[in-house]
């Protein structure tokens, strides 16, 4: 029998009494220092996870000093919200982190994507022991920094059907995390639809992320059946707390 990490049971634990807010921090944009400071104003405003990654991280030296840095800082607060990888490649493995959102490209057209950087990175998670849940990626669409690093077969905003075979496949092949990315930054946040359709089919944690930077839009993803609502880019505004809590405000209702 499997048994689950202990940052994937505390995440179950709070996504079954609803859906939760998650930071994105890519060491690309933020100092250590900074992403220390950004980790604790999110956690703040509502956040209920840091997730620390990024699609074209290079330096893996910078994830391990920004993911030392936010757990510096959190166990002198004494917060005990997890730092989870989302890796891009295998530059995205951090020993420092508490667990890594291990996982497949699915509409990848590279192999690499799908099972390759997993083989080559899978030997450093090993060693190092850190809490690994299985995940299955979808990018949608074939303009983000994600879709284009990823040699994406972006599935269309406009047909649910196609993410919900790929999101039945996930079940199938046991992944217990499922993400529908839109790209970050992206006007067209995945559509509410879509949202419902994979809703119906995937009994895993269901996290959508891309484009979400308002109350509104994320309390809607929300309702729509997504468990964890992932906000990056608004982090990097000036006072974006503020946004947040109404984000995470609208996520708990
Ligand atoms: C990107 O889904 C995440 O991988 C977050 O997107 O940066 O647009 O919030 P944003």
């Amino acid at each position: 029998m499997i048994e689950l990490g202990p940052v994937e049971q505390r995440l179950l634990h709070e996504t079954k009494k609803g859906p939760i807010v998650a930071a994105l921090i890519d060491p690309e944009d933020f100092s250590p220092k900074q992403a220390a400071d950004t980790a604790a104003k999110a956690i703040g405003a509502g956040a209920s996870l840091i997730l620390v990654g990024g699609s074209t991280l290079a330096n893996q030296g910078r994830l391990d000093a920004v993911v030392k840095s936010v757990k510096n800082h959190m166990q002198r607060d004494k917060s005990r919200v997890p730092v989870v990888l989302f890796p891009g490649n295998i530059t995205g493995v951090s020993r420092y982190a508490d667990a890594i959102l291990f996982s497949s490209l699915l509409n990848s057209t590279n192999p690499y994507f799908i099972v390759g950087a997993q083989a080559l990175g899978a030997i450093e998670v090993y060693k190092s022991k850190i809490e690994s849940i299985p995940m299955a990626y979808l990018v949608f669409g074939n303009s983000s920094a994600t879709s284009f690093i990823g040699q994406v077969n972006g599935l269309p905003a406009s047909k649910p059907n196609l993410a919900v075979i790929y999101a039945l496949a996930a079940k199938f092949l046991g992944m217990r995390t499922l993400y529908l990315e839109a790209g970050s930054g992206s006007g067209e946040p995945i559509p509410l639809g879509t949202i419902q359709a994979v809703r119906k089919v995937y009994d895993g944690a269901l996290i959508v992320g891309g484009g979400i930077t308002t109350s509104e839009v994320a309390g809607k993803v929300a309702r729509a059946g997504a468990n964890i609502i992932v906000v990056g880019n608004l982090l990097q505004s000036v006072g974006f707390e503020g946004t947040l809590k109404q984000i995470a405000d609208a996520v708990n209702r």
